[in-house]
């Protein structure tokens, strides 16, 4: 999936922002992200990972993003340095002129499916707060490889529970998590976040070592839509 620049006069742009769900974009993420505050500026759209914003022009610079999905956005390159910033939505706007990440954002990426929104696709991450190496997948795990006891965060998008197991081969305490939804505008988007294993999930850090598709436990986060 390509990146595309948009340069283009306040006017276009907002008609761009409807058209471009329709033409240019197979799934409907995205993230327009502008470095004036009005929003009625240059942007650039983002449709894929961005590790190093130097590459667009935008390092240190974005004050709106606007569109669709589940975005997470860092401090430094590399989605490194401190977390900024969390987007989970359909066709809205954030504003961080007036808050922490207005003019810091170096690096962006999305959690989900690089097939859009509906495919069933879980992100593990090895720092909290969705940070570091990823291990990411739309598949049954047995082991998790390179973040085997390392995983401190989670995302995921599409409309399946996935079950977290604390041993390899599906084995041990787990965790069995459903999705939340957004319906807005003709889009229903599901995701989960959890920035942290203890607080959000309950359990420990540096704990899962697989992971499989549907709900395989009956201790359960949340409920299907
Ligand atoms: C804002 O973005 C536009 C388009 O990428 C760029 O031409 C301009 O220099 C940027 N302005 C600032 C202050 O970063
Ligand atoms: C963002 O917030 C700033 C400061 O309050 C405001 O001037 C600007 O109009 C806002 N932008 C949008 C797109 O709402
Ligand atoms: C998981 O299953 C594989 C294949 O059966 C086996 O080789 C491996 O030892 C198992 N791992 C654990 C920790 O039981
Ligand atoms: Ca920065
Ligand atoms: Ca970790």
């Amino acid at each position: 999936m390509g990146s595309l620049v948009r340069v283009l006069p306040a006017l276009v742009a907002a008609i761009s922002c409807f058209t471009a769900l329709a033409i240019d974009v197979p799934s409907p993420r995205n993230l327009n992200a502008y470095n004036n505050s009005a929003a009625d500026g240059p942007y650039y759209e983002f449709l894929d990972y961005a590790p190093d914003l130097r590459d667009q022009g935008m390092d240190n610079s974005i004050k709106v993003v606007c569109g669709t999905g589940v975005w997470l956005m860092y401090d430094d390159h590399y989605y490194g340095g401190d977390f900024l910033a969390l987007f989970t939505n359909v066709n809205r706007c954030e504003n961080y002129t007036y808050s922490n990440p207005n003019d810091k954002i170096s690096s962006l990426r999305y959690a989900g499916s690089p097939d859009g929104l509906a495919d069933p696709y879980y992100n593990l991450y090895e720092r909290s707060f969705y940070g570091g190496n990823e291990f990411k997948g739309n598949t049954d795990a047995p082991n998790l490889a390179y973040l085997d006891m390392k995983v401190s965060s989670l995302a995921f998008t599409g409309n399946s529970p996935w079950t977290f197991f604390m041993g390899q081969n599906y084995t041990g305490e787990a965790k069995c998590v459903y999705p939340n939804v957004i319906n807005s505008d003709g889009v229903t988007m599901h995701y989960y976040v959890a920035g942290s294993m203890q607080y959000y999930m309950g359990l420990a850090d540096n704990s899962i070592r697989s992971v499989a598709k549907g709900c395989l436990s009956d201790n359960i986060i949340g409920h299907p839509h």
